[in-house]
């Protein structure tokens, strides 16, 4: 082990924050589902559009007696988008500065990532399924090193001249069409499931629309996001009624989460009206709130509600494995179990903005923070608050930390010089998936 692994080494031991024993092998043996929202924003939770529900079956979930659910959960992708979500949520490490992890370094790097883990420890058969082609992002390469199983990409499913949009199979068709695998994998499995049809342009034909009336305002990027979001909340429904059918669901607990802005900052002040803001009063603090997005919990049996805790995708991980009972003291993780009661609250931006449970900090165009209070969104003017100048300076220096410590352990590859106890190296070059079953 070199310096530098050292150094990360102490720094994971600290930043380790030990398993609530009420959620610590709430999961374990199940069937772990993760369900990547594309695009989804958590403002869509509850919304209605001319009175009507635009996520009728997410809201139903969302407030289900047995879902976890975060509303103070964060996206924090980099330009990466997609892939860098996918990227934090099974390796623990957070994206590049620039450019997607996945494309640049994801076909030689050594990973410690979610599918092996699970395989490893506790037997899990590990599966993604993404109607998109299999090099998108380099997933063909980044998955087989991640320690998956089985990769079905669009090659797998059954198409037609109207089966895809510009970013893959309809959600509705590549859920369905991926059942007959999803069958054939040995239990317990560790499956994702990637959707897209909620992608920008959020171009949905009229014959996938069951009638949902999409907002009218200046934009159409806002206008028909809210159509694509409401499709997807009915690919969902059906998905989830199959699970049931199936029984699948009974031993499963299922994860859903949004994993970046579907509508960006340009757009969001055509947004504003629908959200009761008037367009005028639109602030950078509006924007970093936008980028809340979805993360549940379900599973039969779970003690759920509606959890305030502060997080984002980096945290997921470890939340996840600790469920599963599985110990990630040894692993280089560098979020905290989000139901951790030493979970670290503070979230980190790619491009090292941060919040805090009760403060928002960006950065102006000259680099200096500017500060708000998450619950007024009102700036604090520092300089009349030495005391709280001080925090902004210590958070600030925390979040580089943590950022460069990521940085340094992907560019330089380090996981290849440390191998927890009982782990499996994953070697990039020798590793291939195993999709034989038809
Ligand atoms: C492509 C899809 C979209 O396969 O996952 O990626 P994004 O553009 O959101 O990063
Ligand atoms: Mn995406």
């Amino acid at each position: 082990v070199g310096t530098d692994m050292d150094d990360v080494l102490s720094y994971t031991k600290q930043n380790y924050a030990k398993p609530n024993p009420k959620y610590f092998g709430k999961a374990k043996g199940k069937n772990i589902i993760i369900i990547h929202l594309e695009s989804f924003q958590q403002f869509l939770i509850n919304d209605k559009v001319n009175g009507q529900e635009v996520t009728p079956f997410l809201n139903s979930l969302y407030n289900d007696k047995n879902t976890m659910s975060f509303d103070n959960f964060y996206h924090e992708v980099g330009q990466g988008k997609t892939s860098d979500a996918e990227n934090m949520l099974e390796t623990g490490l957070f994206g590049l500065p620039e450019g997607s992890l996945f494309s640049k370094l994801g076909s030689d790097n050594t990973f410690q990532a979610a599918p092996a883990i699970l395989g490893q420890k506790e037997g899990y058969t590990s599966a993604v399924f993404h109607g998109n082609i299999g090099s998108f992002w380099n997933r063909d390469d980044v998955y087989k090193n991640m320690g998956y199983n089985y990769f079905f990409d669009s090659s797998y499913f059954n198409k037609t001249n109207d089966s895809s949009l510009e970013y893959g199979m309809k959600d509705k068709l590549m859920l369905s069409e991926s059942v007959k695998y999803l069958e054939q994998l040995q239990q317990p499995f560790y499956a994702k499931f990637i959707t897209v049809t909620n992608h920008y342009p959020f171009q949905l034909p009229d014959e996938d629309n069951d009638g949902f009336q999409a907002p009218n305002t200046d934009s159409s990027a806002v206008n028909n996001y809210f159509v694509t979001a409401h499709y997807l909340d009915n690919a969902l429904k059906e998905f989830f009624d199959y699970l049931k059918a199936s029984g699948i669901y009974d031993n499963s607990m299922i994860v859903l989460y949004g994993d970046h802005y579907g509508l960006s900052n340009s757009q969001n002040p055509d947004l504003a009206p629908l959200l009761g803001i008037d367009s005028n009063d639109w602030t950078d603090f509006n924007n970093s709130q936008m980028q809340k997005v979805p993360f549940m919990v379900h599973m039969k049996g779970l003690k759920g509600g509606i959890n305030h805790t502060y997080g984002g995708e980096i945290d997921v991980l470890p939340t996840i494995l600790h469920l599963a009972g599985i110990n990630t003291k040894q692993y280089v993780q560098l979020g905290t179990d989000l139901l951790s009661n030493q979970h670290n609250p503070i979230v980190i931006f790619r491009n090292k903005n941060f919040i805090t449970p009760h403060y928002t900090v960006l950065k102006d165009s000259d680099g200096n923070p500017e500060v708000f209070k998450n619950n007024t969104g009102e700036q604090v003017d520092l300089d009349q608050d030495p005391e709280l100048k001080q925090k902004v300076a210590k958070w600030q220096n925390y979040v580089n930390t943590k950022l460069k410590l990521s940085d340094t352990i992907n560019n330089k590859n380090l996981l290849r010089f440390y191998t927890p106890t009982g782990f499996m190296p994953i070697d990039p070059k020798t590793e291939s998936y195993q999709n034989e079953i038809q």
